[in-house]
């Protein structure tokens, strides 16, 4: 394998295009020849930890094992995608605690709050705002800025730039290390 493992932790709102960074990133890496995994926190609270959910103490273990789990797809020398909201500041430093430095390569979906609940997709920001559901990130639960990510996704003038060329924007980046 001509690739050195590593996990690429995307964070953000709901709505902020986690997911689909994540799926532009794995297409690229792909076409590069380069080994991926995504682990998406929506998908694998139906499975690994389904018996998880969204009170302070469940998120810090549900960010525990995904990112227990990164670190084992990074060991086995793959670039490891994670893409959960993880809310929690100390709990994201936790799981750049279990990796050597450079190989944890935070990515911050640094998107309006107005954005991500425009476009709803679930329609879960409309039921937070109705009080249907308690603790939704960005409504009633607090999101933590990262104070030292290493990639920043940003609108530029109110514009963002296509899935494609934000994975490149990572790309670049894992080049160069
Ligand atoms: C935040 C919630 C909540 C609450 C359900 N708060 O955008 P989605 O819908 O499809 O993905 C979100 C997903 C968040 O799971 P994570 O594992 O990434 O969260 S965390 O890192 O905080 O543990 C959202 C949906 O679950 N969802 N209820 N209360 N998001």
């Amino acid at each position: 394998l001509n690739q050195k493992g590593c996990v690429v932790w995307i964070t953000g709102l709901s709505g902020s295009g986690k997911s689909t960074l994540a799926c532009s990133l794995s297409r690229e890496l792909h076409s590069r020849g380069k080994l991926s995994y995504i682990l998406d926190g929506d998908n694998l609270r139906h499975g690994i930890n389904k018996d998880l959910g969204f009170k302070p103490e469940d998120r810090t273990e549900n960010i525990r094992r995904v990112g227990e789990i990164a670190k084992l797809f990074a060991d086995a020398g793959l670039i490891c995608i994670a893409s959960l909201i993880s809310p929690y500041r100390k709990d994201r430093d936790a799981c750049r605690a279990m990796l050597p430095d450079a190989n944890f390569i935070e990515v911050f979906m640094n998107m309006p709050l107005e954005l991500c609940e425009s476009r709803d997709a679930k329609g879960l920001y409309k039921l937070a705002r109705a009080g249907k559901i308690r603790g939704f990130t960005g409504i009633d639960d607090p999101y933590e800025q990262p104070l030292n990510c290493e990639i920043e996704i940003q609108q530029n003038n109110g514009v963002c730039l296509l899935p494609a060329a934000l994975a490149g924007q990572v790309l670049t980046y894992l080049e160069e290390k």
